[in-house]
């Protein structure tokens, strides 16, 4: 197979290397007059967190025509995804938020009225200044991800709190980079620095690039699929990047670490590693030596449902190709609890076959630093996340949200407490697993504002909801990502802000003034600061707005460590650390585990969920062009399952996990050999049950309605949620569920 059909990005002239005939044309308004003076404005993409920098293009008449990637961007290579080419979709959506709006009922019925937005934010400064009086200033959370996160972080940190959180961190992304800390003393970070332009060998551990779109890794994964690079993928289904592999592992769900513990055995008993180097660069061979003795293929074998001959084999592959072989630290890793310790497993595999720092394995990262804005010291808060996890998760580096969620709940028995939430660009109800306590905490909160683009669960049960316009309305903080070279990208708004949204720059700014804390926000519109900070760089706005993207070119040489020298890292020795001393000291095991996780009751299958190339979480289901190419999840059922409980193709059923949880809409059937007989496999994102989204109401079901067993991962807190198990219900259940 070819990259042709493997990937699906559109070029700069839009015609792009889309499979299924001209949909590239759908991303384009229709109607439209595309005659006359076609305006081009950078941006950069917030469709996914990617941040593909973009030119939007506006006709005479001002109207938004189409979005295309910037060719000067190393991240996108002038190529946009289908998601980011639909993020018109985001703009032009019937169904989005209009006006700021205030509760009328009880919290959660969904009855509101619209306000001006001098009237919702007097209710909303009034309201934080009496949280404060009554609470103190840390008593406010910020539930955020993405742009409008960081206006919201000046103001949240004026006020007086740091409990700002992410659910990149502890729902997704934590554990990698605990797990990279602990062993080369660096996060992963996002971008990945995988060097797939110029691996040999990549294997893919339960990371499905390709359905999961990350622009540029999807790019060099389809050229390394052209130049005959070996790709080696583990996963229980037959993935899209399966299909394209040399080696497909049908892996059994829940036993990764066995396989990656067998892998190194392969490696190191075999002698099939870099005697110089692991001597001269990693500390603690000799304990993982003896430790993996026992963990043969034939043990793993008995595990993993894998046979021993093609896990010796799949090692040798990527011995072989070493260094040039990248062992994929995966991207969403929060499974079973002990997800640190999986992704040490990678770690460690990757510190044996030397790829670390070297040409085709891992590239060092690089960023430009932009000079911050001018305000007076953020006040010192009593007391911050940290102080409230108190000793637990100590690898947890940035803050953990289900904790968050923990510090709002009324069972909170500590003396912090989070009585108040504003949530800025995160669907937290289908988002954090184990919705019941979510909702349990946002009962108990005095204040609760939600800053969206979109009526979404989580608007339904705010106080306040303040409506920001898209991404392609507004100026937002330039892009700053670690990358292969230094890039700073711009976003300015190509259309002015539809019905009465406004950025989050001039939200915050506005709340400020309310809160007497204008020092903070030290100018009238945001372009001044992006215009103070790039003359600072020697460049300009109005510089920068002809090119969209700034690249620092960096030697070669400089991407990779120097080969004759010792690694200096910053772990404990100073080495790749094998044995993690980091760990051990904070009293887990040194060197990974290998732990049964819980079966599945009888008649009961494992929920396994992922990513679909043309949505991102739950944010693009409701959004007209990407809804009209995928508009509902269906359930990936293995043929003998599907016989042995009469399940038809293309039956709608219910669901009903382990916990007697029901899910809300029914989801159609789709029977295939592609996954196998020991669970059933849906893409995350769908089943909104808010019937504001017109389009995606109802629309397949929520993977996370039906996770509320969590599995929590001691070492930095994240939320395993591969552990639920559901069953079939042909007839629609009776009993009513509450969403
Ligand atoms: P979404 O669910 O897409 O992502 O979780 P979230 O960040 O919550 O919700 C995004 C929200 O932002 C939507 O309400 C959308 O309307 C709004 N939005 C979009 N654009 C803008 C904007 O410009 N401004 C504002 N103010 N709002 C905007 C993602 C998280 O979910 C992550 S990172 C991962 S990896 C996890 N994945 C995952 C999973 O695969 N399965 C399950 N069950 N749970 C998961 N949770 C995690
Ligand atoms: Fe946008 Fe796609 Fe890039 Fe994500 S990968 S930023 S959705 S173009």
């Amino acid at each position: 197979s070819s990259r042709r059909d493997f990937i699906k990005i559109t070029s700069v002239g839009g015609a792009g290397l889309f499979a299924a005939g001209n949909v590239a044309a759908k991303y384009f308004n229709p109607g439209k007059n595309m005659k006359g003076t076609i305006q081009r404005t950078p941006t950069y993409c917030e469709v996914c967190f990617w941040k593909c920098s973009g030119w939007a293009h506006t006709n005479e008449n001002g109207e938004l025509w189409k979005v295309v990637g910037n060719k000067k961007d190393p991240l996108c290579n002038g190529r946009l995804c289908p998601r980011g080419s639909g993020g018109i979709g985001m703009y032009n959506d019937p169904d989005r938020l209009k006006s700021p709006m205030i509760r009328i009922e009880e919290r959660g019925k969904q009855v509101f009225k619209e306000v001006t937005w001098h009237k919702a934010l007097e209710y909303v400064a009034q309201k934080m200044e009496a949280l404060k009086e009554k609470h103190g200033a840390e008593s406010l959370a910020l539930f955020n991800h993405g742009s409008g996160g960081k206006h919201f972080s000046n103001l949240v940190k004026a006020f007086g709190s740091t409990n700002i959180v992410a659910p990149s961190y502890a729902q997704c992304r934590g554990p990698r980079e605990a797990a990279w800390i602990a062993t080369f003393g660096t996060a992963v970070n996002a971008p990945e620095p995988t060097d797939i332009k110029n691996t040999n060998c990549l294997v893919l551990i339960g990371s499905h690039i390709g359905e999961n779109m990350h622009n540029t890794q999807v790019q060099e994964m389809s050229e390394a699929i052209d130049r005959g690079a070996t790709i080696i993928t583990v996963d229980p289904r037959l993935s899209t990047a399966a299909t394209h592999s040399k080696h497909w592992l049908p892996i059994k769900p829940a036993t990764d670490i066995a396989l990656l513990l067998a892998w190194m055995h392969v490696i190191i008993y075999e002698k099939r590693y870099n005697h110089e180097y692991i001597e001269k660069n990693t500390f603690g061979f000799k304990e993982l030596k003896e430790y993996v003795a026992e963990y043969t293929p034939e043990w793993a074998a008995g595990i993993t449902n894998l046979k021993a001959s093609q896990i010796r084999e799949t090692a040798r592959e990527m011995a072989f190709h070493a260094p040039s072989t990248i062992v994929h630290p995966g991207r969403h890793v929060t499974w079973y609890g002990d997800d640190v310790q999986r992704v040490r497993c990678i770690a460690i595999l990757n510190g044996l076959l030397g790829s670390f720092g070297t040409k085709g394995g891992f590239y060092m990262q690089t960023k430009a630093s932009v000079p911050t804005f001018s305000h007076p010291p953020y006040p010192q808060p009593k007391w911050s996340w940290k102080d409230f996890l108190d000793g637990k998760f100590p690898s947890a580096e940035i803050n953990v949200s289900n904790a968050m969620i923990d510090a709002s709940h009324p069972d909170n028995q500590s003396d912090k407490k989070i009585k108040g939430w504003i949530v800025v660009g995160t669907n937290l109800i289908n988002t954090i697993p184990n919705t019941p306590r979510t909702i349990e905490a946002i009962r108990n909160q005095d204040l609760v504002v939600v800053v969206d683009t979109m009526p979404m669960e989580i608007t339904g049960w705010a106080d306040v909801i303040l409506p920001e316009c898209t991404y392609l309305e507004r100026y937002d903080d330039l892009r700053v990502s670690p990358e292969r070279y230094a890039t700073l990208a711009l976003r300015v708004p190509a259309v002015k802000p539809k019905h009465l949204t406004k950025p989050a720059s001039w939200i915050v700014r506005r709340l400020g003034l309310k809160l007497g804390l204008q020092d903070y926000f030290n100018y009238s519109d945001f372009s001044e600061v992006l215009d103070w900070q790039l003359k600072q760089m020697g460049s300009s706005l109005a510089e920068m707005k002809k090119k969209g993207v700034t690249v620092v070119d960096r030697p070669e040489s400089s991407l990779y460590l120097p080969k004759d020298e010792p690694v200096q890292l910053k772990t404990k020795s100073g080495k790749i650390e094998l044995y993690s001393q980091l760990l051990e000291e904070q009293g887990f095991d040194p060197l990974p585990k290998y732990t049964a996780h819980p079966e599945a009751p009888d008649g009961f299958y494992r929920l396994n969920y992922g990513r679909a190339p043309m949505h991102t979480f739950t944010r693009t289901a409701n959004n007209p062009n990407l809804s009209d190419i995928m508009n509902e999840n269906r359930l990936w059922v293995n043929p003998q399952v599907a016989e042995n409980h009469g399940l038809k193709m293309n039956q709608m059923i219910w669901l009903e996990n382990q916990d007697g949880v029901l899910s809300e809409f029914p989801i159609k059937v789709r029977v295939t050999e592609r996954i196998g007989p020991d669970c059933v496999y849906m893409v995350h994102g769908f089943g909104h049950n808010n019937k504001r989204l017109k389009r995606a109401h109802g629309k397949g079901i929520s993977d996370t309605k039906l996770i509320t067993r969590v599995a929590i991962d001691p070492i930095m807190g994240g939320t395993g949620m591969r552990g639920n198990f559901v069953k079939f219900l042909v007839e629609e259940p009776k009993k009513e569920v509450e969403s």
